[in-house]
């Protein structure tokens, strides 16, 4: 159990890992272990693929290679490879948003009738914001006019991008501008770093990470985009309360996992299943269960509160239960050894994007004109799943958790305008200046096979909560603390300090709730970051100050792909301190690294920091607390 242990906090995980191993069903753990060393060429970020000359690498030691054949050095390769990364993190985030872009757009046009305007009251809040002529339109009108706005952030424009110039403050928009990183639209500005990254042009390590910087606003740009298109078209959340954690799974139920991230599939699923219980029955099943991994977890459990399943890196292990009849996935994270898995377990593996697809799965081509019935379909095949899986063995560990997720910055004003009707802010202002609350750190980003699964996430949130400071989740990271009890009122009496349990004690019972809000509070999907950027703008701008003088950090203690690497700049352009629980492949370049950890302070007032150990992590993220407190004048506690 000891090396176990060493692999993941949650003990069902730990459990189907075992499991795994029993059965000889490779997972992505014993993928690692068969990694080992790793090339330390690219753990210093100096290895370079960028022409046919190549790869060149570059020698750590001065008497080995110290330039690329071209010529690059390793401060040239090792920027030019963050900044790549960054552009494929906007690529995928901006896709998805254009995606539901383009749902809206179609729905508007009456070509995509299962795209209803589901929340009226954001579409013209967002309409508002963007300072759209809202009064004498149609939903439908207005939703075109706003799916036209939201298209037009992705090709090259006039002026600063009405995602941005509409969600952040103008004195931090004046700084970017005057820096010159305010992107012109948001796939120009992927497209730009990889030209600039192409042999032979930029070669100013400097010159790239502001490339870079520039196209993780674009990045920013799309996640809210993502978040304002998906909260009209299916809803903004509000409190929900579910379960998490392996044990969700019914063995008599036709169990769908939802999988990947856009809600444009998922959440037609979640219709389609809801009425689809008889064509379960009629299957012998007592009805269909659909349960969430990933983010698309994140959307359906915000949204629904279907429960969350599991998580990243532990996604292949909810297969051995032999109770998982169908996995669903659409795009991003979604491991290809699912395909594997599925073939050992009987579990039916189905793609559903085009341009997302895995050998070895079954393939349903997701329309937008057709998504309802395509939904229906995936529905089906799973019941027939559920049929062939009868007789077979099912061990589903007992492990489940209760969850109360939902909060939108709409759900949180909410709750706090039951303190302070006129001023719902207010609350929340007068308990960070008298140090009840000492600051706020969002928890985001995902597990990564290095770390033992989410024991970085909940050491952190401990250490914090426990010196007052207020936790926010997002992406896997919220799915951890999920799974592990975190989201729950209970949680906060057993682990919040005293002024942070009175404050949430006091909102939990003007709202009603007989109790405490949750220890961490659940603010979405990846994507969702932008609403805890929205709060933070909000509460920056009720005290006239800049985002980056409050005492707000973000943390990824155990991030693991291109799109935490754009979170993360983008989160350090917008003035905050940002935590990585792993070290980045920056290291061979002493420039790069001088860049992101202290000239980016200088400059932008956000900066990295890198601390692998989660005790001392909690303590720097508190140290940075702090620091920003004294300089607004509060009161600071030592740690
Ligand atoms: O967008 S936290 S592993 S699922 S990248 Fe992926 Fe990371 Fe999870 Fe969501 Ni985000
Ligand atoms: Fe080597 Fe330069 Fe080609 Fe990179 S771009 S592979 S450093 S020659």
């Amino acid at each position: 159990m000891k090396d176990l242990a060493a692999k993941a906090a949650d003990p069902a995980v730990r459990e189907l890992l075992e499991k795994a191993r029993r059965q000889g069903v490779e997972t992505v753990w014993d993928r690692y272990e068969a990694q080992l060393p790793q090339c330390g060429f690219g753990e210093l970020g100096v290895c370079c693929r960028n022409c046919v000359q190549g790869p060149c690498r570059i020698s750590p030691f001065e008497d080995g290679p110290q330039r690329g054949i071209c010529g690059a050095t390793a401060d040239t390769i090792v920027a030019r490879n963050l900044v790549r990364a960054i552009a494929a993190g906007t690529a995928a985030h901006s896709g998805h948003a254009r995606h539901l872009a383009h749902a809206l757009h179609r729905w508007a046009e009456g070509k995509a009738p299962d795209y209803p305007v589901r929340d009226e009251q954001k579409l013209r809040a967002v309409a508002a914001r963007l300072g759209l002529q809202a009064q004498g339109f149609s939903v439908k009108e207005l939703a075109s006019r706003v799916a036209s706005e939201a298209l037009a952030q992705f090709s090259e424009g006039e002026g600063v991008l009405a995602w941005l110039k509409s969600t952040l403050p103008p004195g931090r928009l004046e700084a970017l501008g005057r820096l010159g990183v305010l992107p012109r639209g948001i796939d120009t500005a992927i497209s730009e770093v990889m030209h600039r990254t192409h042999l032979g042009v930029d070669a100013d390590p400097v010159n790239l990470l502001l490339g870079g910087i520039s196209c993780a606003l674009a990045d920013y740009a799309g996640c809210h985009l993502a978040t304002d298109l998906a909260d009209i078209l299916f809803g903004t959340p509000a409190p929900v309360v579910s379960e998490a954690n392996l044990g969700v799974l019914k063995a008599d139920h036709v169990n769908i996992a939802l999988h990947g991230h856009n809600p444009l599939l998922s959440d037609l699923v979640v219709r389609a299943a809801r009425e689809m219980q008889e064509e379960a029955r009629a299957a012998g099943a007592a009805g269909v269960n659909l349960v969430g991994i990933c983010c698309t977890g994140n959307e359906v459990l915000m949204r629904h509160g279907v429960p969350p399943l599991t998580h990243s890196v532990s996604q292949e292990l909810p297969m051995l239960t032999g109770a998982l009849d169908t996995v669903v996935v659409d795009y991003q994270c979604v491991y290809p050894s699912l395909a594997g898995v599925a073939e050992c377990t009987g579990t039916r593996l189905i793609t559903t994007m085009g341009m997302a697809k895995i050998p070895g799965a079954a393939h349903v081509e997701f329309t937008e004109e057709e998504a309802a019935e395509k939904a229906r379909e995936i529905v089906r095949l799973a019941v027939e799943a559920f049929a062939a899986r009868r007789g077979r063995p099912v061990h589903i560990p007992p492990h489940k958790s209760r969850v109360v997720a939902g909060f939108s910055v709409e759900a949180v004003v909410a709750a706090l305008s039951r303190l302070d009707a006129a001023d719902p802010l207010k609350p929340l202002l007068d308990n960070i200046a008298a140090g009840n609350i000492q600051g706020v750190c969002l928890f985001a980003g995902c597990n990564n096979v290095k770390v033992p699964q989410d024991e970085n996430f909940l050491v952190m949130a401990r250490e914090l909560a426990a010196r007052d400071v207020l936790c926010l989740a997002t992406g896997c990271g919220a799915g951890a603390y999920a799974r592990h009890g975190y989201l729950t009122p209970e949680a906060t009496l057993e682990y919040a300090g005293p002024g942070l349990k009175a404050v949430l004690t006091a909102i939990g019972e003007a709202n009603g709730l007989g109790g405490p809000l949750p220890l961490v509070l659940h603010l979405g999907s990846c994507v969702d970051n932008s609403r805890a950027v929205d709060l933070a703008v909000a509460v920056a701008s009720r005290l006239g100050v800049d985002t980056a003088q409050l005492p707000v950090v973000a943390s990824a203690p155990e991030f693991k792909t291109e799109k935490a690497v754009a979170i993360g700049t983008w989160a350090v352009a917008l003035g905050f301190p940002v935590h990585l629980g792993l070290v980045p492949p920056v290291l061979g370049s002493a420039a790069v690294t001088e860049v992101l950890t202290a000239k980016a302070r200088e400059i932008l007032g956000g900066y990295f920091m890198v601390e692998t150990d989660p005790v001392k992590a909690a303590e720097k993220i508190y140290a940075a607390i702090g620091e920003r407190r004294r300089a607004l004048g509060l009161a600071t506690r030592p740690w």
